[in-house]
């Protein structure tokens, strides 16, 4: 009997010990991306309002008409091919994903390999949040004093060249014990990090907890994933603006306050007045929500999403707050069918653009 019990518990750690080796895999996660100069569209929807499916408001079109207009010569992260062979076409399931760099994924106990390559005009570089790296692979430039030998910019990329960040995933690289079993973080350029993240280069990484991520480090308990980065983007100070205001065929003055305004884009990944795509789930599914903020001291967004509620490490709540490069990780069971707005509850915010919806099927 009590040999039985020994040859029984002797099994269970066995099997235990097979499974968890087998969870506990490691991969490199390789990513070829790209910073590359594109003319971004806040609202491609112009000269519909989605929200009201009529024209845009007189105190509207100041965002998407006035001054520059709604077309930005921007800087954004995009992934290629092994070797920079091909651009890589976005899937139906990164369709939300708008103006954000790739997602880059990996699990506690990866290593993170990114191949860089600087296409735009300006020097830039990747800096991520929360993974572990020597200096050379930080992506910020420590001094901005050129030929500053003590202070060598680590990892930042003149234009044209290339650079390759290795990054490591340790325990506390990934959710804490009161975090779902996967957490977002940050990654932007961070030579002249204003600049560089009004540009545009900005993109999430996720990490999985050991033993949650499937061999592409999505984790498998939740049915869908979507990622916002609540931002407005100040296209006043984007190293574009020079060639921005040739838009303008000299008739916008940079000094000007409500020319000015008019470049203060209120988005949810890049994109204002629901121009939104993709975020569309169904009913009774495991949604995980993963937000992001970026900016400066107007950037304080409060999400909120109509006809749902969620989970924020156990606590209860349908509006959330995220300051500049803060994240947050919430999980939804969408209830009830519907399209329901989604926005930053910030009232100017409202009224400049941030807002969008998302679709229970
Ligand atoms: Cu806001």
């Amino acid at each position: 009997m009590l040999k039985n019990k020994i040859l029984c518990i002797v099994a269970i750690v066995w099997v235990e010990f097979i499974s968890n080796s087998v969870l506990a895999e490691s991969l490199d996660r390789v990513y070829w991306i790209a910073a590359d100069e594109v003319v971004w569209d806040y609202a491609p929807s112009f000269p519909i309002n989605p929200m009201s499916d009529k024209g845009f408001a007189a105190d509207q079109r100041v965002f998407v008409e006035q001054g520059i207009g709604r077309r930005y010569l921007k800087s954004v992260y995009r992934e290629y091919t092994e070797g920079f062979g091909a651009l890589k076409q976005r899937g139906s399931k990164e369709e939300h994903l708008g103006i954000l760099g790739p997602v880059i994924r990996a699990s506690v106990g990866d290593k993170i390999i990114v191949h860089f390559k600087n296409n735009t005009r300006f020097p830039a570089s990747i800096h991520p949040h929360g993974v572990l790296y020597t200096s050379a692979h930080e992506g910020a430039a420590h001094s901005p004093k050129e030929g500053d030998s003590h202070h060598k910019p680590n990892g930042v990329v003149a234009p044209g060249g290339e650079h390759t960040y290795f990054w490591d995933v340790p325990e506390r690289s990934g959710p804490g014990k009161n975090d779902p079993s996967s957490i977002v973080w940050i990654y932007h350029s961070h030579r002249d990090e204003p600049a560089d993240t009004n540009a545009g280069l900005i993109g999430p990484i996720i990490i999985t907890k050991e033993g949650y991520g499937n061999p592409d480090r999505i984790p498998t308990d939740v049915d869908r994933e979507f990622i916002s980065l609540f931002t407005v983007f100040d296209e006043n100070a984007s190293p574009y603006l020079d060639t921005n205001l040739s838009n303008c065929n000299g008739a916008c003055d940079p000094e000007d306050e409500e020319f000015q305004e008019s470049n203060l884009m209120h988005s949810i990944n890049g994109l204002v007045y629901s121009n939104n795509q993709g975020y569309v789930m169904r009913k009774g599914e495991r949604v995980r929500w993963y937000i992001m903020g970026m900016g400066t001291e107007v950037d304080l967004h409060t999400p909120h999403w109509h006809g749902a509620t969620l989970l924020h490490n156990g606590n209860r709540l349908d509006v959330t707050e995220v300051l500049p490069a803060a994240t947050k990780t919430l999980d939804m069971n969408p209830d009830v069918q519907g399209v329901w707005m989604y926005h930053c509850h910030v009232n100017d915010h409202i009224s400049a653009g941030m807002v969008t919806i998302y679709t229970v099927e």
